[in-house]
């Protein structure tokens, strides 16, 4: 399963350049969903987590296998006319398959690129989209009120069920009519899992980048994001889609010069596996240091069946140590011997940053 972030926001803030800037790949190389779409998709191998990077030097794995994001970024909602929120309803199917949105604002001077709307005002583009979001989100909940308050009068086996549903589809209404997210409404584990079946649009994960020149890196935007949004994070996108081709050297002159203490890739990462709730773990050793995705508040033996289902089933324990009491001790023998290597058993929660060794029989 990939994990898969969509890119949106108003036209030309500079969607595609951010794609670019967080996955390496130049705009030209850039694949297209379907032809003429005007949108992209790209493979992001999560290569510069710092950890995974140190881990790799420490065994001196042959090889390193990091995780993978798919990102997809989509042609921009103007949502000036009614035909562009038109055609920004035909893209919604498309955004609610994904598991984080990431809205991309346009706070970049350049005279030669046009501005939406002829204005450069991150603030207001924000606010029409998540108003948009909610509207789009009222009409999907409406319908499925409409249809399900017809099925209730007849009889029929899932009437009961139906019953369920329309309480608490009436209940996400009154919230998205409040301007709250459906986060707040409170739910049972079974609603919850209905719930999860809509896949409404301010139900995911919503993260604000705002796309600033080079200049604007230090400057700090008082941009209200709203109830709606998990975080944001400024990027200067066309410089960072430079950075790509320049030696480390150099990389790292640009960045001192510019005040960029960290590339866009690693910190949207972190961003984004934070909005979603998942963590990282790590399996190191000669062969291969390789991360893996976890749902947050796993348990030790759902993570070896993202290893291998044979792992799961033959769990023995789960040799464990923190990434940074490992790279404190500086080798597993040393973390053994100062007791910072554990033996966990099947239920054990795993922690972000865990380094992991499987004991299994099969
Ligand atoms: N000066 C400057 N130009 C940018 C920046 N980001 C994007 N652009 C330019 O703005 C134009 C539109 O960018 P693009 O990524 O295609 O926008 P999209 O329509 O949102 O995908 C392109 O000419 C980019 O080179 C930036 O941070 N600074
Ligand atoms: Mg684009």
């Amino acid at each position: 399963m990939a994990v898969r972030f969509a890119v949106i926001g108003p036209p030309f803030s500079g969607k595609t350049t951010i794609l670019s800037a967080i996955s390496g790949i130049a705009v030209q190389d850039l694949p297209e969903v379907q032809p003429g779409s005007g949108s992209h998709l790209a493979t992001v191998r999560y290569l510069q987590d710092p950890r995974l990077q140190a881990l790799h030097k420490m065994h001196n794995s042959k090889k390193t296998t990091p995780v993978s994001f798919e990102l997809m970024d989509f042609p921009g909602f103007d949502l000036s006319t009614s035909a562009g929120r038109d055609h920004m309803r035909r893209q919604v199917a498309d955004v609610r398959q994904c598991d984080l949105l990431i809205i991309v604002l346009r706070a970049f001077e350049d005279e030669t690129t046009p501005a939406y709307r002829d204005r450069i005002n991150p603030q207001a583009d924000l606010d029409e989209l998540t108003e948009e979001f909610v509207f789009a989100d009222m009409e999907q909940v409406s319908r499925r009120i409409e249809k399900l308050e017809a099925s209730i009068k007849k009889p029929s086996a899932t009437r009961d069920l139906d019953k369920k549903e329309l309480d608490l589809v009436k209940r996400c209404l009154a919230a998205l009519e409040q301007g709250k997210p459906l986060d707040q409404v409170p739910i049972n584990a079974e609603e919850a899992k209905l719930l999860k079946g809509f896949t409404l649009l301010t139900q995911h994960p919503l993260l604000v980048i705002m796309n600033v020149g080079e200049d604007q890196v230090n400057k700090t935007f008082d941009l209200k994001l709203g109830p709606m949004i998990k975080g944001s994070m400024v990027i200067a996108g066309k410089f960072e889609q430079e950075l790509w081709q320049l030696s480390e050297e150099d990389r790292a002159t640009f960045m001192a010069e510019a005040g960029v203490t960290e590339m866009a890739q690693n910190r949207l990462i972190q961003m984004g596996l934070k909005g979603m709730g998942y963590i990282l773990f790590y399996t190191s050793g000669e062969d291969d240091a390789r991360a893996w995705l976890l749902e947050e508040g796993a348990k030790a033996v759902e993570a070896a069946g993202k290893i291998h289902s044979d792992i799961s089933r033959g769990f023995i324990r789960a040799e464990t140590m923190s990434f940074e009491d490992l790279m404190a001790c500086g080798s597993e023998k040393e973390a053994r011997a100062q007791g910072k290597r554990r033996l966990e058993g099947k239920d054990y929660i795993v922690k972000d940053g865990d380094v992991i060794e499987y004991r299994f029989n099969v």
